[in-house]
């Protein structure tokens, strides 16, 4: 029997202290639930708790990449600069805990192992490092789509003699790279971002680059004071239009409903010269056929291909990091410097796309025989993204069924918020919702505020419990794969598909398109929550 001390009763437990867990949390309370957090970490945060490598900013812009559900906390926050930084974001998300109190109902430096439905009491029993055994109503899982960090399993990893990082798990004292040589394995977002710094400290940078990667200027700027009152002067129609714009932000440079295969050259050039001189990922938008049409996407892969051999000096290199890759089908990266750090000369690139690193000895990475010595090795290698945060709780439902077995063959759902079987368990932008597609604080916002209704409607009506009938699931995964097989998402080995991870099944996880899969989320509760059953 658990002592009365490790015994908790509340009405839901939360997973994961981001932006989805606070304003979860927040809607809780309004609701008069008694709820709890339980976040990993030892602070607040989520992704902006963990990424503090250097470099580490959001790439949509901090105006946007913002709660929107507060008048007052929108007006009042002072961003500084177009694309806020780690450490500015970070402390954004501890004022939105102080602002609504919120601290009281997180419990921080404690993981959740497990979480068991018992059929008999309709409730959830939730296992923890704490070892406090709480037992609730509801179950949300806000445990993040960019948290379970993909540290590859190179032979040999653990045989390094010097230090070595992950980006996602950066220490928060930061790291010394002066003087150190060091190998940085990937060329994602977080590469991208954090080569430039760490080659601007250290003696020697070798980058590893597996797949090359596509990447547009932030030109990310100080704010001026008169644009941030011209949005906060009408911030309701700039989440409005964020809302509306099929990746939820950049409502004020929404996509041109025109084709690029109608465009000429000189149009062409003209139009993505604009593009490039605003900077960011409204790159995309020029022509609404980028992402549908490969005859469309290579017209931007052109331009930007061009676009390096203007930046780097070195032809050869050049060559190397132009892809040869359907432009946005992976994640398009957000550049300040990160070509032209290529042209210092204490930065190299090794080709391991055919030649992959065979192994890691004790002096560094060795690719084709060849040992990489260095001092430190910054794993850039990104994140099991959407599963991996789920897959490592074992998630146990209806008739003993766990997750871990219901998405053997890749992730299942019902408008990526709930999955047949698993009564009263939200997820917080999971699989088969737009999520990585978007703005996400815009997703997260959107769920949550569906999950807080449903929740409502279910006491409302004097109800225990929700789920989704196996038909709408099954109809709905059906959809998501159908809306993903009309766009180029299935033109590369990308996170999105699970392709990073090894083993890990191929199935395209996020949902094109957020305006439309809001207007199915609200016509579903119009319709009296059609394809869930509530009991
Ligand atoms: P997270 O912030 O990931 O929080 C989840 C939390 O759950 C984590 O703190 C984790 O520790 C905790 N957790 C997980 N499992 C457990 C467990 N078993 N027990 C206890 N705690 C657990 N999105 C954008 O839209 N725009 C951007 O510009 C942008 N920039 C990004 C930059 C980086 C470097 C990264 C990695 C991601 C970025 N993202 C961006 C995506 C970002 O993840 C989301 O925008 C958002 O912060 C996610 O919030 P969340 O609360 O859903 O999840
Ligand atoms: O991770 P990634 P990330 N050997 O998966 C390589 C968000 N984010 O952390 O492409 C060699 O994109 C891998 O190679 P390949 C954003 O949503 C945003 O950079 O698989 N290389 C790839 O190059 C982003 O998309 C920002 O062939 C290996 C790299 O590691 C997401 O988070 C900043 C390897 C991983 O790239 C993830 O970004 C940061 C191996 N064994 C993150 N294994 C912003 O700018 C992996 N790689 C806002």
């Amino acid at each position: 029997m658990t002592p009365a001390a490790l015994r908790r009763e509340l009405d839901m437990v939360i997973v994961g202290a981001g932006f989805a867990g606070l304003y979860m949390l927040h809607k809780a309370n309004e609701l008069g639930l008694r709820a709890e957090v339980i976040e990993r970490g030892d602070g607040v945060g989520g992704t902006w708790y963990w990424n503090r490598y250097p470099g580490a900013r959001c790439d949509v812009p901090s105006m946007e990449y913002s709660l929107g559900f507060d008048h007052r906390l929108e007006q009042e926050w002072e961003w500084t600069e177009k694309y806020a930084t780690q450490a500015e974001i970070l402390a954004y998300i501890e004022h939105v805990a102080d602002r609504f109190d919120l601290h009281a109902d997180i419990t921080l430096s404690t993981t959740v192992s497990a979480t068991r439905f018992d059929e008999s009491t309709n409730r959830w029993s939730v296992t923890a490092s704490d070892g406090v055994e709480r037992s609730c109503r509801f179950v949300v899982m806000a445990t993040g789509c960019l948290s379970a960090a993909n540290v590859p399993d190179i032979e040999g990893r653990d045989a390094f003699a010097g230090r070595t990082f992950h980006t996602g798990r950066w220490p928060h004292e930061g790291v010394d790279f002066a003087d150190r040589r060091v190998a940085v394995i990937g060329t994602g977002s977080s590469a991208v971002q954090s080569i430039p710094l760490i080659a601007a400290e250290a003696e020697h940078v070798t980058v590893f680059q597996r797949t090359a990667t596509w990447a547009v200027p932030a030109h990310n700027e100080p704010l001026e004071p008169a644009a941030v009152a011209e949005i906060k002067a009408d911030y309701a129609g700039w989440r409005r239009r964020a809302r509306d714009s099929s990746s939820a932000f950049g409502g004020h440079q929404p996509r041109r409903d025109v084709s690029a295969l109608d465009a000429d050259e000189a149009e062409l050039a003209a139009q993505y010269d604009e593009r490039w001189a605003v900077g960011g990922l409204s790159f995309l938008r020029a022509y609404e056929d980028l992402l549908l049409d490969e005859r469309a996407n290579a017209t931007a892969a052109e331009y930007i291909r061009r676009k390096i051999a203007e930046q780097v000096d070195d032809p050869e290199t050049a060559a190397l990091l132009s892809p040869d890759t359907i432009v946005g089908c992976k994640r398009l990266c957000v550049d300040t410097g990160y070509y032209a750090t290529y042209n210092r000369p204490n930065v190299r690139l090794i080709d391991v796309s055919s030649d992959p690193i065979d192994r890691i000895d004790e002096a560094g990475p060795v690719v084709g025989g060849v040992v990489y010595e260095v001092d430190d090795i910054v794993f850039a290698t990104g994140f099991d993204a959407m599963t991996g945060a789920l897959d490592r709780i074992a998630i146990e439902g209806r008739g003993g069924r766990t997750l871990r077995d219901v998405w053997s063959a890749g992730p299942l759902t019902y408008l990526g918020l709930q999955i047949a079987g698993f009564p009263n368990l939200f997820t917080v932008t999971g699989p088969g919702s737009p999520s990585v597609l978007t703005n996400m604080i815009v997703s997260i916002e959107q769920h949550v505020e569906w999950i807080a209704a449903a929740v409502a409607a279910l006491d409302d009506g004097g109800l225990h419990t929700i789920e989704p009938t196996d038909e709408a699931q099954t109809e709905w995964v059906g959809y998501v794969n159908e809306v993903a097989n009309h766009t180029l998402f299935h033109g590369c080995s990308s996170w999105y598909l699970g392709a990073n991870v090894p083993g890990k099944p191929r199935v395209f996880m996020p949902l094109p398109g957020f305006p439309e899969y809001r207007a199915v989320c609200d016509q579903v509760v119009a319709d009296n929550y059609r394809g869930f059953v509530r009991t």
